[in-house]
């Protein structure tokens, strides 16, 4: 197959072990990152090495990261912005000296996905992750202690007061400017090293708590994708953020941006989308959710799509504890999913 199946594994803490992902049938590259250091530190590269190994020693290649973390401060164009897009620039260099081809991040101001409930159980028994806004209204992070599963803990509230402060003076233009300033300097020392920076949408893809949050819809993936005209400037397309607006049509923005080559990453997962904006995290297949996932993998092998593909979020089933989102099982499910859907496709596309 043309894609490369890859898994996120995170590192020697995360309870799936190496071995475990290796028996999926396909499986080829494994998603990481440094995990020891803050956002904004330099990477060791011992710890990079390490991992190299680790997955090498089961037929695996640590060649993709998710995420090297923007630091508020890069976001927000303040303080000692240019050292820390030196220190960004640093890791992309030394991600790749270890195999790194791919390196996964976001703009996303203060809080990465959000959700209100991680272990939402359906009829069946199973868990999954669920953001209702009958939950969501009514918080206001100004005003009240609240900590929302997938958020950064380590924020103190006045901290958290004080950048969501500082992020509603800059706005959205604001922070396309400091996104701008971070594309022109990290984008030459990607291309030089030979790695694809692949951008994760907002999650979910619309302001959040009056947050800016920008990389959401068609119109601004256009803007986003043409500050630097380059392979090396794409996608990280996960279907399950873009899908929770009911504006973004996920097929037509899968075969228009693999098209033209600007898809460096998917993440393939379901969502189910309620009437009133609110959404539930489901199986991957297609009428599990409100995704067309065979119409998406679709659009890819019809444009030759070579790069990589993971199984994102899954459900707890079968009794499996552990980090939400990221059990086994049912990502595993999801992986030969994605290869039927693949196989299935380049085969057909092949006879024609
Ligand atoms: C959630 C993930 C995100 C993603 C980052 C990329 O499960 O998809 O946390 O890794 O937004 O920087």
């Amino acid at each position: 197959m043309n894609m490369k199946l890859s898994f996120r594994w995170y590192g020697e803490s995360d309870p799936i072990s190496l071995e475990y992902i290796s028996q999926i049938p396909g499986m080829r590259s494994i998603v990481s990152a440094v995990y020891d250091v803050k956002p904004g530190e330099v990477w060791p590269e011992e710890s990079l090495a390490r991992m190299k190994e680790a997955c090498e020693k089961h037929g695996l290649i640590f060649d993709i990261v998710e995420s090297i973390p923007v630091h508020e401060d890069i976001k927000l164009g303040r303080n000692n912005v240019d050292e820390l897009l030196e220190v960004y620039c640093e890791n992309i260099r030394r991600c790749a000296k270890y195999g790194v081809k791919c390196v996964t991040y976001n703009f996303m101001p203060v809080f990465d996905w959000t959700r209100t409930q991680l272990d939402k159980k359906a009829k069946d028994g199973s868990t999954s992750l669920v953001m209702y806004w009958d939950q969501m209204r009514g918080l206001d992070p100004l005003k009240d202690d609240i900590h929302l599963p997938g958020w950064d803990s380590s924020y103190t509230q006045s901290e958290v007061r004080e950048l969501i402060t500082a992020y509603g003076e800059i706005g959205e233009e604001g922070l396309w400017r400091n996104l701008e300033k971070f594309l022109k300097k990290v984008i030459p020392v990607a291309e030089e090293c030979g790695v694809r920076m692949a951008i994760h949408p907002d999650d979910p893809p619309y302001p959040i708590f009056g947050l800016p949050r920008i990389i959401t819809c068609e119109e601004n993936l256009d803007r986003f994708l043409s500050i630097v005209d380059s392979p090396a400037n794409s996608l990280c397309l996960c279907i399950g953020s873009l899908g929770c607006a009911a504006s973004n049509d996920i097929v037509a923005m899968t075969r228009k941006y693999a098209e033209r080559d600007r898809i460096a990453f998917m993440h393939i997962r379901n969502v189910k989308l309620m009437e009133d904006g609110s959404f539930e995290e489901r199986a991957h297949l297609s009428s599990c959710g409100s995704l067309d996932v065979y119409e998406i993998v679709k659009a890819l092998v019809d444009n030759g799509f070579d790069g990589y593909v993971r199984p994102d979020h899954g459900r707890m089933i079968w009794g499996e504890t552990g980090k939400p989102g990221y059990g086994l099982f049912d990502r595993a499910l999801g992986a030969t999913y994605i290869n039927g859907l693949f196989e299935a496709l380049e085969k057909e596309n092949a006879k024609k």
